[in-house]
């Protein structure tokens, strides 16, 4: 079979703004395994190419094929993977198979809409090579949801890959591997995760972390925080000696010296932690990861640190245990202030995430989060407004209270972004969203003042370029907290107009 391999743009018509590129692991499996089952493939990486849809237009054209499979890694490629089989089904008339976390959560709506013929179902590996053997007799087929006279027909799912070693390492020769090496995919690009006092010169030349590649050690994830929509059932990891041979060959081929892991969770164990720790070490190459509060202390970060672990993400989400249970995050407050004091004692490098707007939320759980990014003397980041994910138990709930009223508009706003100021679809705090937006605006503005009044301590200099960034953050958030920007905008073109007449 000729099969025509789809990876969506994820900003689905707009060119992308940065170099990240993470490789998609999943996708490259699934037609690896199908290579191997003797299938021709011929991809079309709109992602890694950053093909916007004209481009992918032209591509098409390029060869025939007899099916297309496409990949929807979120929920977000609705649109996307909308638009590529409208131009398959009107210019070609092929069927088109819909994998990944879109069709896992949507596979009602893009099957009655006849965007995809058959969707498949969680993981893809074995179902993706039964499909293509048996694409006439779909019955037999587990893991699949198809239209069978015109109703939606749900297959038995699939058995899950017990071993992660057994999986099938992608064909690297499908894909231009420097865009997916060449690029910042580590957690440190722009100064974020640097703690104040532990600013030496390690991270001021991030070549010595090139090329560098994303990479993944396990598939799940054993918590159930409710905001997270969980791609895979079971949590499973594969063995060390695995995913060190991995990246040895990805070191031996690609020159590669710095990984990022994009497991959900890394750390979690600390038998397994330190004899990966010092398996990785070993192979001398940099990393970074994402951990959890309740799996990381001093010890472990002294650990991380020892083996070139550069940096680790942790989503702290909230300063306030009521936030905490009700996200069913499984960590406390003072668990968090215990993290960050571990982190200041060994100067790990780390990327805080917060989440903003949680059913609950309010001015005294936001200052106590904020009071927490302060204790923690990072600069702050994004505090990520809430949305109810398809496939995470808030977003069941945001549809029951009909927050969210209609699947496929919500869907069109996911592909916009997530909730922000500008472009409030799915509020699920509770509170209005001129109130909330106000909030998130003042949140921000705390944090960075907070965050340059400890700079200005050491920093007394305003040319120093921490003082001058956080200066001009607070600048922005305050402009916007308070309204201020119609105002700016009149006195800058003012200001602009003087300076032309009096040039002139
Ligand atoms: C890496 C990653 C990214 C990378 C994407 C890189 C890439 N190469 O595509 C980046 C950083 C860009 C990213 C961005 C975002 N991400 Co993200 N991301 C992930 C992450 C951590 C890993 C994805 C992955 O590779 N998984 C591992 C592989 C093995 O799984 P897989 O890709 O799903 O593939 C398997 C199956 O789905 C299936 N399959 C997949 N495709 C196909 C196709 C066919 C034909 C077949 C047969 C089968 C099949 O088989 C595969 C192997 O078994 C996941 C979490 C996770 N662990 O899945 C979140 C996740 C996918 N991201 C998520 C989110 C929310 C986002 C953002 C919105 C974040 C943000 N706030 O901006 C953006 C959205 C970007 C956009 N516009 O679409 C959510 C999606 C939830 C949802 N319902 O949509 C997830 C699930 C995280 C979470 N728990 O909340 N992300
Ligand atoms: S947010 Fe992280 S820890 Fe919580 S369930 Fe999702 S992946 Fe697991």
């Amino acid at each position: 079979m000729r099969i025509l391999a789809v990876y969506p743009h994820l900003k689905s018509g707009e060119k992308k703004t940065d170099t990240k590129r993470y490789f998609p692991w999943g996708f490259a499996t699934i037609l690896s395994c199908l290579k191997n089952d003797g299938h021709q493939i011929r991809l079309i990486d709109a992602y890694g190419e950053d093909l916007v849809r004209l481009e992918v237009e032209v591509l098409l054209d390029k060869e025939p094929f007899d099916c297309v499979c496409v990949s929807g890694f979120a929920s977000m490629n609705y649109v996307f993977v909308c638009w590529l089989s409208e131009v398959i089904k009107k210019r070609f008339g092929k069927p088109v198979i819909v994998g990944g976390v879109l069709a896992d959560h949507h596979f009602n709506l893009l099957l009655r809409k006849k965007y995809a013929d058959i969707c498949v179902l969680g993981e893809g590996e074995k179902t993706a090579v039964e499909l293509m053997r048996n694409l006439d007799s779909l019955d037999s087929v587990k893991g699949i949801a198809y239209l069978k006279n015109g109703e939606v027909k749900v297959n038995e799912k699939n058995k899950i890959i017990e071993n992660l070693d057994d999986l099938a390492m992608p064909d690297f020769d499908l894909w231009n591997m420097p865009r997916y090496t060449t690029g910042d995919n580590l957690w440190l690009d722009d100064k974020t995760t640097r703690i104040e006092g532990f600013d030496d010169d390690f991270y001021d030349d991030l070549d010595k972390f090139k090329p560098n590649m994303s990479i993944f050690a396990g598939r799940g994830c054993p918590y159930s925080c409710k905001f997270c929509s969980k791609s895979f059932e079971n949590f499973r990891v594969k063995s060390i000696p695995r995913i060190i041979k991995e990246m040895k060959l990805l070191k031996d081929r690609f020159g590669i010296k710095a990984f990022h892991f994009y497991d959900e969770l890394l750390i979690y164990r600390k038998d397994r932690t330190i004899e990966f720790c010092k398996a990785v070490k070993d192979i001398g190459v940099y990393w970074d990861c994402q951990a959890r509060v309740n799996t990381i202390n001093k010890d472990i970060l002294s650990i991380l640190k020892a083996s070139n672990c550069i940096s680790v993400g942790l989503g702290f989400e909230s300063g306030s245990n009521k936030m905490l249970k009700a996200m069913n995050k499984c960590i406390t407050r003072e668990q968090s202030l215990e993290v960050l004091r571990g982190i200041k004692e060994t100067g790990m490098h780390v990327k805080l995430q917060f989440m903003f707007g949680y059913p609950g939320e309010n001015k005294h759980t936001v200052k106590e989060t904020i009071e927490l990014v302060e204790k923690s003397a990072l600069p702050p980041r994004r505090m990520l407004w809430c949305t109810p994910l398809p496939g995470s138990p808030l977003y069941d709930e945001a549809v029951r209270e009909g927050i969210v009223k209609d699947e496929e508009a919500h869907l069109k706003n996911l592909a916009k972004g997530m909730n922000h100021p500008g472009h409030v679809f799915a509020n699920v705090s509770g509170s209005s969203d001129r109130k909330m937006s106000s909030l998130y605006l003042w949140a921000h503005m705390m944090m960075e003042f907070n965050y340059l009044k400890i700079i200005l301590r050491k920093h007394k200099n305003p040319k120093n370029p921490l003082v001058r960034n956080s200066i001009f953050r607070l600048l922005r958030y305050t402009v916007a907290y308070f309204g201020l920007a119609p105002l700016c905008a009149k006195v800058y073109h003012k200001l602009k107009n003087l300076s032309k007449k009096s040039s002139g």
